[in-house]
């Protein structure tokens, strides 16, 4: 299908990079599980490798990938994606293109766990330098920029708070002192988000949730807004190795195809639960980014078209209550990861989170009581029944 700028975004998810295959007319996209492609001469073999257009070896390219990449990029409005093996896998990639020797990156405090982690565990080794703040306020980014800052890590909604960053204000920040900006937009999806609009140059994603969709494949893609980012991101990530392997990618291709509908429905259903849990008796706050009582529902409503499908709570009575709901529940597994079709539920300060040392997890607002609910495409009215039994058990 040509000129898909002008298709609309359900259109798009579901044909943007995808090709009628020219050998056999297949409609879905093959998946081409080779390692190696044959050159048609020696002239050949060398012009692919000079850059010309041609498959050479799976670990720089693959026909599958590469039209899963032509997808996500298409939704994101980047000019281009690489798919990696997994989500810490494409924010590694990231950070290892762009951080070295005497440089310092400003990252929101609230990412998932393995995010910060990498930056205060391993990235000191190369001379890296990190500082972590709440950029839900746009100021904190501010302060904490250095003449040697290169990137600005944002991630909004948060992982597991449920905070918004302000990407159009953190993006003129980063930019007026010279950063490239990063944003994790899994918890979003490119459904609900699009941070390259927004000021982003770098947009990356955990496929393994929304983009995927069915729990079943682990996946990461970075999209870049200018050609130049790409090719540097390329150079590192296929050197590296990190990449996608072709099965994989032709798993999270044919998820991506029921995003929309997936994100329409588990929306509602994450919408109409935030407003049952606020009106609970047992429950002491509940944080998500469609509920007016977020601190930054005007904000969300401005940068994203719906508040997710993710939410979090506390249970009167701190974590002992909450492992109570956590226990007991039968609709959504106790598991961690998000974004599936299925409800989900986990403890992040035990889980997710439990590598950020307590004190680090405080200040960044995940809290011992903080209990995680990524909902899913089940009939509401069993999940919320669900929740009200549990409640009661309190
Ligand atoms: N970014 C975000 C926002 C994530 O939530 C995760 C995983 C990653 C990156 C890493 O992606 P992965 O390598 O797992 O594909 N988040 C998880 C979570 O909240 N529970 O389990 C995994």
């Amino acid at each position: 299908m040509k000129d898909m700028g002008k298709r609309g975004l359900m259109t798009r998810i579901i044909h943007a990079g995808q090709h009628t295959d020219p050998g056999t007319g297949a409609v879905s996209t093959p998946i081409y599980q080779s390692s190696t492609f044959a050159f048609r001469d020696a002239d050949h073999g060398a012009a692919c490798f000079r850059g010309e257009p041609g498959y050479k070896y799976t670990r720089l390219g693959n026909p599958t990938t590469a039209a899963l990449e032509d997808n996500i990029a298409n939704l994101e409005g980047g000019c281009g994606a690489l798919a990696a093996a997994s989500g810490m896998a494409a924010v590694n990639m990231v950070y290892l293109t762009f951080l070295g020797q005497g440089t310092h990156i400003v990252a929101t405090d609230a990412v998932y766990g393995p995010s910060r982690m990498i930056l205060e565990n391993e990235y000191p080794r190369f001379g890296v330098a990190s500082t972590f703040v709440d950029s839900s306020d746009p100021q904190n980014v501010a302060k904490a920029m250095r003449p040697d800052t290169k990137l600005v890590y944002l991630e909004t909604p948060a992982n597991p708070t449920l905070k918004l960053t302000d990407l159009e204000a953190c993006a003129a920040i980063a930019h007026k002192g010279g950063a490239l900006v990063v944003v994790d937009n899994t918890f979003a999806s490119p459904y609900l988000q699009n941070p390259l609009q927004q000021g982003a140059d770098i947009v990356l994603h955990s496929m393994t949730k929304f983009i995927n969709g069915h729990t079943d494949v682990v996946a990461g893609i970075v999209i870049a807004k200018e050609p130049a980012v790409l090719e540097r991101l390329r150079k590192v990530h296929y050197n590296f190795g990190g990449t996608m392997d072709p099965h994989q990618a032709w798993l999270v291709l044919r998820g991506v195809k029921t995003l929309g509908l997936r994100m329409e429905r588990a929306q509602a259903n994450a919408m109409k639960l935030a407003a049952f849990l606020e009106k609970h008796p047992k429950v002491a706050w509940v944080r998500y980014p469609g509920l007016e009582s977020h601190p930054q529902y005007e904000l969300g409503k401005r940068q994203m078209r719906g508040g997710g499908a993710v939410l979090s709570f506390g249970v009167k009575g701190g974590l002992e209550a909450g492992k109570v709901v956590i226990n007991n529940v039968e609709v959504p597994a106790l598991a961690v990861s998000l974004g599936g079709i299925e409800s989900l539920i986990e403890h992040p300060a035990s889980m997710t989170h439990a590598g950020v040392p307590l004190a680090e997890r405080q200040a960044a607002g995940i809290s011992d009581d903080l209990v995680r609910v990524a909902v899913g495409c089940e009939t509401y009215e069993d999940i919320e029944a669900d929740l009200k039994r549990v409640l009661e058990m309190v």
